[in-house]
């Protein structure tokens, strides 16, 4: 499971008594672009092994904007993350997770949707958005990326929501990146959406390339696999480009620096968002770029909502991604760190403020889930 640090009010040994291993975490306190120090990197190290569990992957080491842009700093940025690869590979450390989703990293409307149960999940709910965009954060030009059915379905979504719900709208959909407790500010998301004027999905993806051919070569060195992230929601937001959404994508930014570093974190949550990505395939043909998995489903509708299901429920075919993925760890004779990706809240989560999506309980039955059906798949081939 994933662990945010001293502050994550999950603790590592309600970690451990899930049933993991291992955790993947990373050093959120450390400003984005700054090396992460040994000193840092060890004592992260040691508090993992006192709960008798492993680290092994790091989720995530941020990229920073700069480098996303190509501009202001970003060649110091890149050797920054370059002594950053040094020290974490010093350290023992296998796996890189990162992404390169511009400004924003994944984003909901609603991180408490009531489920059928009680229990409460994340949403992306698509009206709610576009009425955020063009009435909330006012977005110049942000009419021009919806059609006018859209944008009138936005208007009466927003005129029948209340002020508390407008308000926890604008919260959520500012929530910023995982592990940190900052929201943006309007006036700061503005500014941000604004250096990225020209910067198109052509631009971001050179961006990315050019990225990956200065750090692969250092990961390879170090014996490190660095493992990309997928847009969440897999399509531009905000005007944003979002460029990890499809298998062809993927393709891509594996052909700009070719190495068996160079390689992806598959998150079939994110992945699955879009109905044109074939999941089960994508093990099968991006299998050995694979370095680190996220389990986790989704249910989407013809509105364009989706809403996180149980782990094997929801649109996702779970039982032909892990048997993918069990023929994939045999014929790579490597068993693959995964990790049960969110979870609702439910039982005693729901009187917790915990990291949204990443509650104990929800978690534990997802991990208990889907390592059932793993086990089962694995016995059965
Ligand atoms: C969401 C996570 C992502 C992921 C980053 C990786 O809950 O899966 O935020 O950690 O995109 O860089």
């Amino acid at each position: 499971m994933r662990w945010f640090g001293p502050n994550d009010p999950v603790s590592l040994w309600d970690i451990r008594q899930a049933g993991c291993t291992g955790v993947v975490t990373a050093l959120h306190h450390i400003p984005v672009g700054e090396v992460w120090s040994m000193d840092e990197i060890e004592k992260r190290k040691r508090a993992v092994e006192a709960a008798g569990m492993t680290w092994t992957v790091i989720e995530s080491l941020p990229v920073h904007e700069d480098i996303k842009k190509r501009s202001g700093h970003f060649e110091q940025y890149i050797r920054n993350y370059q002594e950053s690869l040094r020290n974490v590979a010093r350290g023992g450390l296998k796996v890189v997770t990162y992404n390169f989703m511009p400004i924003l990293d994944w984003m909901r409307t609603d991180i408490s949707y009531e489920m059928p149960d009680k229990s409460r999940a994340l949403r992306f709910e698509r009206s709610a958005f576009i009425a955020f965009d063009l009435f909330l954060l006012s977005r110049p030009g942000a009419e021009k990326d919806y059609t006018p059915e859209e944008i009138s379905g936005a208007r009466q979504r927003f005129g029948n929501m209340t002020a508390a719900e407008k308000e926890m709208l604008y919260r959520n959909a500012l929530l910023g990146l995982p592990g940190s407790e900052e929201r943006f500010t309007e006036e700061q998301i503005l500014a941000a959406l604004k250096t990225y004027a020209g910067i198109d999905a052509a631009r971001l993806k050179e961006n990315l390339f050019y990225f990956l051919q200065q750090v692969v070569p250092v990961a390879e060195a170090e014996g490190l696999k660095m493992a990309i992230h997928p847009d969440d929601p897999p399509y531009p937001i905000l005007g944003l480009p979002r460029i990890v959404s499809t298998e062809q994508d993927v393709v891509e930014l594996l052909h700009a620096a070719p190495s068996p570093a160079n390689g992806l974190c598959y998150c079939t949550g994110s992945f699955g968002v879009r109905a044109d990505n074939d999941l089960a395939g994508m093990v099968r043909r991006l299998g050995d770029h694979i370095h680190f998995i996220h389990l986790r489903s989704t249910r989407r509708d013809a509105e364009g909502n989706f809403f996180e299901a149980d782990h094997l429920a929801g649109d996702v075919d779970m039982y032909a991604v892990i048997r993918e993925l069990v023929i994939l760890m045999r014929r790579r004779k490597q068993s693959l760190p995964m990790r049960p990706d969110h979870g609702h809240q439910m039982l005693d989560d729901l009187s917790k403020n915990t990291y949204p999506g990443y509650s104990a309980i929800g978690r534990l039955r997802g991990l208990a889930e889907l390592r059932g059906l793993e086990w089962g798949i694995s016995r059965g081939l």
